[in-house]
């Protein structure tokens, strides 16, 4: 059975809403959808371990890692589950949001939901910029929205 998944991302300038698709456990999720308010270039975009935005979107913790795995690219295997790398904005401000990933999920037990999608200021180096930062968050600087990953009619 298909799960579906969305969020809506809300910061001061930054907004935008993502959906996420799941056709079975075993699927890749296709995540779709679009943020306005951005800076043109790219915006690191990341699951981060909380659903917590208590106090804005720090309380949403670090990169979603529950395999103590590196930040690094889409791609590498050593990976934190919620490095989905960057979303491109273009002159208008805009990003369209197009990804399929096969290590989120939206079930099981280290399912997305409930967690918080959080969209930086500056690009995701993808674990390799040499910066004391880029093991870790990519270096991608400030968080300017993020919003609860939360499920939706199938
Ligand atoms: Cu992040
Ligand atoms: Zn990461």
């Amino acid at each position: 059975m298909p799960t579906k998944a969305v969020c809506v991302l809300n910061g001061e300038v930054v907004k935008g809403t993502v959906f996420f698709n799941q056709a079975d456990a075993n699927s890749p999720v296709e995540v779709t959808g679009e943020i306005s308010g951005l800076g043109q270039g790219l915006h690191g975009f990341h699951v981060h371990e909380f659903g917590d935005n208590t106090n804005g979107c720090i309380s949403a913790g670090a990169h979603f890692n529950p395999y103590n795995k590196e930040h690094g690219a889409p791609e590498d295997s050593n990976r934190h589950i919620g490095d989905l790398g960057n979303v491109e904005a273009g002159s208008n401000g805009v990003a369209k949001i197009k990804i399929s990933d096969k290590l989120i999920s939206l079930e099981g037990e280290h399912s997305i939901i409930g967690r918080t999608v959080v969209v930086h200021g500056d690009p995701d180096d993808l674990g390799k910029g040499g910066h004391e930062l880029s093991k870790s968050t990519g270096n991608a600087g400030a968080r300017l929205a993020c919003g609860v990953i939360g499920i939706t009619k199938a």
